[in-house]
């Protein structure tokens, strides 16, 4: 596995490349190009920017994470068609700069879905949480100024406040009639379009977990566990259509069995890019995001490492969200100390598994 680090770009995040690169075992960057727009054809001048300011700094640009789906892709309206090439054409940049790997999800809406970002955990420190009776007494316009009204907070990813403000209701009006199945056939539609492209550019597609993996606010959700995966893999039964294996995401649902969806993913060649993140379970659909070692959370990530040497991963992997610790402000889930604790972990974890393995 190759450990890297997600990096909201220069500007943009609190982190520096350098503050980064100093983080023992740290390979490779993942990053965007945050102030576009979604829907619009990414600059092949502006990647390239941003490759060279990466590499300058000792590291490799080995994600894009995300290039986002334009709702009138998920919604299956005719200008998904106009949206599609644009995306093609977005992949044709990216691969034309030696980019390989691209990371998207297909939530309605809205991205990962909390109900607290900051959380404060017994020892003082903070983290994102997620309680589902709290989520049920909000509405989707509290939500998001929950989330994204905080003007003292870094723009959190998914939660667009150019994309969101104001467009939520019509947005909602236009999802009235998608449930999941209508949901599947877009993605299948989307899929169907752009894998056989992705496959020519030689870009491999991550689809990441919905994040939780339910249905909120009468919102389809279908990209949450195993067999949903599975289905996935089959409308286009390509190697370029794999998946972001997330253990938080996917995590959340206690019922999802990691160690095992990695085995079977793994061994057909269709995880392109890993997640690791611990959360601590606390009741029903109630949790917390841990420390990412074991002992603190609900999730054995020792077992999630040793699925991942069992597959012999090679590919991406980076430390999901953190907590807040040390005083560290910034973007919530992406702040600094947290998550270099966390890849120094699972670098230890992997030294550890790899070497009494031989
Ligand atoms: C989240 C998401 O779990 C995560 O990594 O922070 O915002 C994630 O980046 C997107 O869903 C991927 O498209
Ligand atoms: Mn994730």
């Amino acid at each position: 596995m190759k450990m890297t680090f997600r990096w909201f770009g220069e500007g943009n995040d609190p982190i520096s490349l350098q503050d980064i690169k100093q983080i023992p075992g740290m390979k490779g960057i993942v990053t965007s190009l945050h102030h576009t727009t979604v829907g619009e054809v990414w600059k092949y001048d502006e990647i390239i920017a941003v490759k060279n300011n990466v590499e300058k700094h000792g590291l490799d640009l080995d994600v894009i994470e995300s290039v986002n789906i334009h709702e009138d892709i998920k919604l299956g309206v005719p200008s998904r068609d106009m949206y599609i090439d644009n995306y093609i054409k977005t992949l044709e940049q990216l691969s034309r700069a030696g980019i390989k790997t691209v990371c998207y999800n297909f939530m309605p809406v809205f991205d990962w879905t909390r109900s607290d970002l900051a959380k404060k955990l017994q020892d003082g420190s903070t983290a994102l949480s997620y309680d589902e009776k709290a989520v049920l007494k909000m509405n989707p316009v509290n939500m998001f100024e929950n989330i994204a009204g905080d003007k003292d907070i870094p723009e959190l990813p998914g939660w667009e406040v150019s994309r969101l403000k104001d467009k939520l209701k019509p947005l909602f009006e236009q999802y009235s009639d998608i449930d999941n199945e209508k949901l599947w056939k877009n993605l299948e539609y989307f899929l169907k379009a752009v894998i056989p492209a992705a496959e020519k550019l030689d870009v491999k597609m991550a689809i990441h977990p919905d994040d939780p993996p339910w249905n909120i606010f009468g919102l389809p959700r279908i990209i949450t566990g195993f067999d949903n995966l599975n289905r996935m893999m089959k409308l286009v039964d390509n190697p370029y259509n794999g998946i972001t294996l997330c253990t938080g995401s996917l995590g959340a649902n206690p019922q999802n069995d990691l160690p095992a969806a990695i085995r079977h993913f793994g061994k057909m060649g269709r995880i392109h890019f890993a997640h690791v993140r611990n959360v601590k379970h606390t009741g029903e659909r109630v949790f917390h995001e841990a420390p990412h070692i074991t002992s603190e959370g609900s999730i054995d990530i020792y077992e999630v490492i040793k699925a991942f040497s069992d597959i012999s991963y090679a590919g991406p992997i980076r430390p999901d969200h953190g907590r807040m610790i040390w005083g560290e402000t910034g973007r919530p889930g992406y702040g600094l100390y947290d998550r270099a604790l966390g890849s120094t972990y699972l670098n230890g974890l992997w030294e550890g598994i790899t070497k009494t393995k031989c």
